[in-house]
């Protein structure tokens, strides 16, 4: 009896280790065409060779320290073309089935990948059905100088991109909340290295996730209260590269045949005594991440476009959109170890019902059908719902901020209109966009008297602009500005108190969390004329008004900057499209 109960129990637990080794469905069931998450994901060189330069750097003599990225970019002449095609498609990332946007088949989307000083031509074939909809490419953290238009925000500009910056990114759909359905993937940009590594493993997505389909998601965030509008809603579950368990037993009655139980999480391969390049991506919708690795601490090398003195730790939090490269070393235990990757979604700054995402990291002689025994770092949430200090983030290339000549100051808050609408406001107004009235065209035909509602801060040509940020809301905001870096000069609770954070040298980088009741600074060179997004990167509050746009020198938007044909042609043809059809937009539109 005895001997029966303990083969039993360990029969038992066999088969639960089992259960949760063996994915429960097909990488094409849950992640269509992808290989992100699988040990057949492709590595990265450190450049991509071109015209037979093999052996040569792209970038020439500029490097990470010596080089301002603002003002001296290699042209390479390389054009590397990118075809994607944009459909519905029914997968199960994490065994829960639902309908989301594949491109070229694939969720997360295929890379882009380039050097530093290439240009990069997309082709993007829209064939989203049943129901049709719009779609735009914005391609995160590229500077687009001298090439607004390119940008990828409808309504302010439309479609396809060209490079300055090194390290990583990702694009997304600017189009509604959109990319929380999938439109989505990474870009790669090589260019000179701050710190050496072996391997680069490439890109890691960190996303909260949604089973509700993110246009009813978008819907009921957008609708009056009293009719069940709900601007907060909870996420579902937590991914990493796309994949990640659910439990089925959660779910509602009439849906428990769509969700299969383990249907697989991410896997990574380390090689024992190498140092393997990670790229982690905040993808999300809404949720602050806080990811590490059991047993190894990490080095911080970039955050967003910006190389940095390398720095360790055991904690990268990321809010919304934001980036950070880290190096990790596969030098615990022996060649047969195996260990957690973990991200925890940050339950007191984000909504969510199952925060913690796991994936397996495997060095090189490791069983990959076991699961690690690993035991996590104890590292509590502060629960500032702020980034790390800004003091360990220093850039490699030395930019001091020049004296501002001219400071705003803007307030994030909320309002519940007269229809009863929940409403965010950035500087007093809840932004709502119009397709079909690109406010850079008008610029560049020299019209400036813009709607209210368009929340357009025009700094004229003061050469140099300097934000500070209130929170009055009770949310945190990862603030995204499209354009340039931003100099992070301060942040933190309360009021500023007019002190910067390493004055001769402060972190740039192209989203910056602003705490609740908190504040941020920042400021940027105007050198890159045009009208710059500047806005909550959370699906939702972008939805419901928290942008504004940031003009600079609109007599150079006028006199200096000629519409793209292309960007015309696409204009014309939405013009024609809408023509015949009510868009139906619900929300800003971006
Ligand atoms: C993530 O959550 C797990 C489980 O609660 C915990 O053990 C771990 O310390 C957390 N890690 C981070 C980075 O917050
Ligand atoms: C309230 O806001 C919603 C969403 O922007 C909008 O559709 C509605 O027209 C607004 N109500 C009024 C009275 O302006
Ligand atoms: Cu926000």
């Amino acid at each position: 009896m005895g001997l029966l109960s303990n083969m039993f129990g360990s029969f038992g637990s066999i088969f639960g280790v089992a259960l949760t080794l063996i994915s429960s469905l097909t990488q094409q069931q849950t992640n269509g065409k992808s290989l992100w998450g699988t040990l057949q994901a492709p590595t990265f060189p450190l450049f991509l060779s071109s015209n037979g330069l093999l052996g040569s750097l792209p970038w020439g003599l500029l490097t990470a320290t010596g080089s301002n990225p603002y003002t001296q970019a290699p042209n390479t002449g390389v054009t590397r073309r990118y075809d994607f095609t944009v459909q519905r498609g029914v997968i199960a990332p994490d065994g829960y089935q639902k309908s989301v946007i594949l491109i070229n088949g694939q969720f997360p989307g295929p890379v882009i990948e380039a050097n530093w000083g290439d240009t990069i031509v997309v082709n993007v074939h829209n064939q989203i059905t049943g129901p049709e909809e719009g779609t735009s490419f914005h391609w995160h953290g590229i500077l687009q100088k001298a090439n607004p238009f390119m940008d990828g925000v409808p309504s302010v500009q439309q479609q396809v991109a060209l490079s300055h910056g090194t390290s990583d990114s990702w694009y997304h759909s600017h189009y509604s909340a959109q990319y929380a359905g999938g439109l989505l993937g990474p870009m790669i940009i090589h260019g000179p290295s701050n710190a050496d590594y072996d391997i680069d493993l490439g890109p890691v997505f960190l996303t909260d996730y949604y089973h509700g389909e993110y246009f009813d998601i978008l819907k009921s965030t957008t609708a009056p209260l009293q009719s069940g509008g709900n601007p907060a809603p909870l996420s579902d579950n937590n991914l990493i590269n796309g994949k990640g368990n659910f439990d089925c037993s959660t779910v509602a009655v009439g849906d428990t045949t769509k969700c299969t139980n383990n249907a697989g999480i991410a896997k990574f391969q380390f090689t024992t005594g190498k140092t393997h390049r990670l790229r982690l991506i905040n993808a999300g919708a809404e949720a602050l991440q806080r990811f590490s690795i059991d047993g190894h601490t990490m080095t911080v090398i970039a955050n967003d476009f910006v190389p940095i003195k390398p720095y360790k730790t055991t904690v990268v939090t990321l809010g919304i959109g934001q980036r950070s490269d880290v190096l990790v070393t596969a030098n615990i235990g022996s060649s047969t170890s195996s260990f957690w990757m973990r991200s925890n979604i940050s339950t007191i700054c984000s909504l969510a019902k199952q925060p913690n995402a796991l994936a397996a990291i495997y060095y090189d002689r490791a069983d990959t059908t076991k699961t690690p025994t690993s035991t996590a770092w104890n590292v509590p949430d502060p629960g500032t719902c702020a980034n790390d200090d800004l003091s360990l983030t220093e850039p490699m290339y030395t930019i001091a901020p020049s004296p501002p000549t001219t400071t705003k100051t803007m307030e994030i808050n909320f309002f519940i209109n007269s229809t009863g609408n929940f409403l965010w406001t950035l500087d007093g107004t809840s932004f709502r966009a119009n397709y079909n009235n690109p406010l850079l065209q008008l610029a560049n035909l020299g019209k400036l008297d813009f709607p209210e509602i368009w929340n357009v801060k025009n700094f004229g040509d003061n050469p140099t602009v300097r934000v500070i940020i209130n929170n009055n809301s009770p949310a945190a905001h990862p603030m995204h500005l499209h354009g340039h870096n931003m100099q992070v000069l301060h942040e933190g609770p309360g009021q500023w108190d007019g002190t910067i954070i390493r004055p001769t040298n402060p972190q740039r980088r192209d989203v910056q969390q602003v705490r609740v009741g908190g504040h941020i600074v920042f400021q940027y060179d105007t050198d890159n004329p045009g009208v710059w997004p500047f806005h909550c990167h959370i699906a939702w509050h972008v939805s419901s008004g928290l942008y504004a746009n940031m003009m600079e020198h609109p007599l150079d938007i006028k006199n200096l900057l000629t519409l793209p044909l292309l960007l015309a042609q696409t204009c014309t043809q939405w013009t024609l499209y809408t023509a015949n059809k009510v868009v139906n937009q619900i929300d800003s539109g971006l």
